[in-house]
């Protein structure tokens, strides 16, 4: 048996000090399973939540559905114990997402504000995550998903809405995601999907309770335009059994489809994410057929058929400070608060 000179023995050192980080980084790659409530617009999970329903099939009143309501008056706050360092969100953007806004805090008030505990720092990771083939179950998408890349963020004290740039490699993500490194291959979809995961690192105290808050996330409008195309068109079919939309890349998406039923449309937003529909029975009788005017959310595909007060809506008022649908008497109802409705029925 021949032993090792000196020289051998240095020469395998310089080896190990030049090239260990290649081969390392690749084989210590860890996967490991996410899962996330999966829900339009916004796929999300938190590691925890104020009176927290232990149903999925129910929102607690500071779930994490309220970062995405475009909604100041809700929040999520986290229900650990302690002051709420460590307790984090994950939710599901854009490949190449460029910058995040969030509102800090509880926004709702001043005083409330300053009463709840604020975010002064976030760790910001990045996850590349793949679908877990037959795993999705009503209510999570299960992903096998690694860490990616991370940064530290501090976050003003204010209620004011502050930017927060992704500054991620996105060119080496997404030659990950495209099978370099050691993507898993076997029962997962080979879509990747990119998790974001806001970890409270730091806080601001607040003067009477120790939950921390945060009222709002935003995904960068600039961004949000590029997974998500505007429609350009709402139509009924020449049946009048079908309603659906053209996005400007030309695809076409129904929103309903009920032979039962003919449609006309109206009115619509100028975005036409929302629109009012007539709705009467296909069924030929004798006689007039009433048609019943029903509001419609494109996107979310869903339908409300009368308001809170009993009414139906008829028209669209988009003004600076919101848009509102009217209903046959005149009262005007906010579509902010229809939105969060109708995400609230699962
Ligand atoms: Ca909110």
């Amino acid at each position: 048996m021949k032993c090792l000179t000196v020289l051998q023995i240095f020469c395998l050192f310089l080896c190990l000090i030049c090239f260990p980080a290649k081969g390392s980084a690749q084989e210590q790659r860890l996967w490991q399973e996410l899962r996330l409530l999966s829900l339009i617009p916004q796929s999300y999970y938190v590691t925890s939540e104020l009176e927290s329903k232990s149903d999925p099939s129910h929102f607690g009143p500071y779930g994490g559905h309220n970062l995405f309501d475009n909604n100041n008056k809700s929040c999520w706050a986290e229900g650990a114990d302690g002051d709420g360092v460590g307790q984090s969100i994950f939710f599901n953007i854009p490949a190449n997402l460029s910058a995040i806004i969030v509102t800090n805090g509880y926004a709702k008030s001043k005083t409330i504000f300053r009463h709840n505990n604020r975010c002064q720092s976030l760790t910001l990771r990045l996850w590349v995550g793949f679908a877990i083939s037959g795993k999705s179950t009503e209510f999570y998408d299960y992903y096998l998903a690694s860490p990616f890349q991370q940064f530290e963020q501090n976050l003003r004290d204010t209620a004011v809405k502050q930017e927060i740039q992704l500054l991620y490699d996105w060119t080496s993500i997404l030659a990950l995601s495209a099978g370099k490194d050691n993507v898993p291959t076997e029962n997962v979809s080979r879509t990747p999907t990119y998790i974001l995961q806001l970890i409270i690192s730091e806080i601001y105290k607040g003067d009477k309770y120790n939950d921390t808050c945060l009222s709002e996330i935003e995904i960068s409008p600039a961004d949000k335009l590029l997974p998500i195309a505007p429609i350009v068109e709402l139509k009924v079919s020449d049946d009048q059994h079908v309603i659906y939309y053209i996005t400007s890349e030309n695809d076409k998406i129904v929103v309903s489809n009920n032979p039962a039923l003919v449609y006309s449309i109206y009115s619509q937003t100028t975005d036409r994410e929302w629109f009012v529909v007539g709705e009467a029975t296909a069924a030929q009788g004798n006689g007039r057929q009433e048609e019943m005017p029903v509001l419609y959310n494109s996107r979310l595909k869903k339908r409300l058929a009368i308001s809170k007060q009993g009414e139906s809506f008829l028209l669209f008022h988009e003004t600076s400070k919101g848009d509102y649908v009217e209903t046959y008497s005149g009262a005007l109802i906010p579509l902010a608060d229809i939105y969060q409705e109708m995400i609230n029925e699962r």
